[in-house]
């Protein structure tokens, strides 16, 4: 059914939000993280929201929040104002073919398409997306500032106050031997209940990671992460190894999905709404992991609130999601941009019942947090 309902504006707006702690990845150091936020507007009063958000400027991949939001403003705003609001998939198809690339900026838009056309509805996100199967998700958190005695400090608080339980570490900075040591340290100082995982961030050369990856498995880690570049590496030390490893990077969307599981280049896929170029492209993704027996996990690309429950709207209609989720994302900011915070208790994040996202932007802090053009972007201030 079409209706007369229309996109009348696209807004899209950066927030530079300080980390809490420096977060310490193997190709860049934050200590902020910049959302592209997208407010659609549309002729029936109702507003979507949508972010785009990536991991140190340009550090992680080809897009940063400045090139998303020019992506919106020059070419796909042109595009969707004055399309009918309640196509989503049409108005993305007429944006995919116009558009190449630029799958952060796509999912940000279609996010925002979608919570509007929700809302609309009266329904969660999640029942556009195949229909939800679980209200809650598991958590995980990543320890990363850089020094072990902080990282076990932290990572017994979070056990204390039941936030998480299960942790990642960012390594692939160090040589092999450091980094395992760290690891190592890690696992022993922490009690059984507690799972260690590890994301590389493809610092590693195949012969290395060979290396690496038993001793991780020595040490008691339980999930190698994107140890190097590349399809055909991953999938032969994934021959080789006792030890779950995981795709991220290489995971860029549905075709490259297909292509990484025919060669099961990795036991588990890190699904990134972002990565994959929107929630249908992650929908898709999923599938693929699942009919080639590939378990399924809730990556995250340190997404602030609206990028983050967007996700969970998704993988709470997942049918396994054996290794959880890691959508910790709005922790890692120093204030809430929220009128109503996130629920994490128990280790794991509630997603919301309510219509859409089913969360609202606080314009207070929008209003503070907003770039004003003159302040130095706090991704940009990102130490080495
Ligand atoms: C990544 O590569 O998975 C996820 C958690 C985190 O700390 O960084 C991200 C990116
Ligand atoms: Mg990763």
């Amino acid at each position: 059914m079409s209706s007369d309902i229309r996109i009348i504006e696209i807004e899209t707006l950066l927030l530079d939000l300080p980390t809490i702690r420096p977060h310490a990845l193997s190709m860049v150091t934050m200590s902020g993280q910049t959302m592209m936020v997208v407010r659609l507007r549309c002729s029936d009063g109702i507003t979507g929201l949508g972010e785009g958000t990536t991991i140190g400027g340009l550090a992680y991949g080809a897009e940063s929040p400045e090139s998303m939001k020019l992506t919106i403003d020059r070419y796909v705003s042109p595009l969707l104002v004055g399309q009918d609001a309640t196509r989503v998939a049409l108005a993305m198809d007429k944006v995919n073919t116009a558009v190449k690339g630029n799958h952060f900026a796509k999912c940000a838009v279609e996010t925002a398409l979608l919570d509007a056309q929700a809302r609309r509805l009266g329904l969660p996100l999640s029942e556009l997306l195949g229909g939800r199967r679980r209200d809650s998700l598991p958590v995980a958190w990543t320890l990363a500032s850089g020094d072990t005695a902080k990282d076990i400090d932290e990572a017994q608080r979070m056990l204390d106050t039941r936030r998480h339980k299960d942790f990642k570490l960012k390594i692939g900075k160090r040589p092999v031997e450091e980094d395992v040591a760290h690891v190592a340290a890690i696992r022993k100082a922490l009690p059984d209940i507690a799972s260690v995982r590890v994301d590389v961030n493809m610092a590693w050369r195949e012969r290395e990671a060979l290396r690496g990856i038993a001793a991780l498995a020595d040490a008691g880690c339980v999930l190698v992460e994107q140890p190097v570049p590349g399809v055909e590496p991953l999938a032969r030390l994934q021959s080789k190894s006792t030890v779950a490893l995981m795709a991220d990077e290489i995971l860029t969307g549905p075709e490259s999905a297909l292509v990484a599981a025919s060669k099961h280049a990795g036991d588990v896929f890190s699904i990134k709404i972002e990565q994959a170029g929107g929630l249908f492209a992650a929908g898709k993704v999923i599938a693929i992991a699942e009919a080639a027996g590939i378990a399924v996990y809730g990556g995250t690309m340190l997404e602030g609130p609206i990028g983050t429950i967007a996700a969970a709207q998704l993988f709470s209609t997942t049918r396994a999601l054996e290794w959880g989720t890691e959508l910790f994302g709005p922790l890692l900011l120093t204030d809430e941009i929220l009128t109503e915070p996130l629920s994490y208790a128990d280790f794991e994040l509630k997603v919301p019942a309510g219509p859409g996202l089913g969360i609202d932007l606080d314009e207070a802090a929008v209003n503070r947090f907003r770039r004003d053009g003159n302040k130095a972007p706090a991704t940009l201030r990102a130490v080495r």
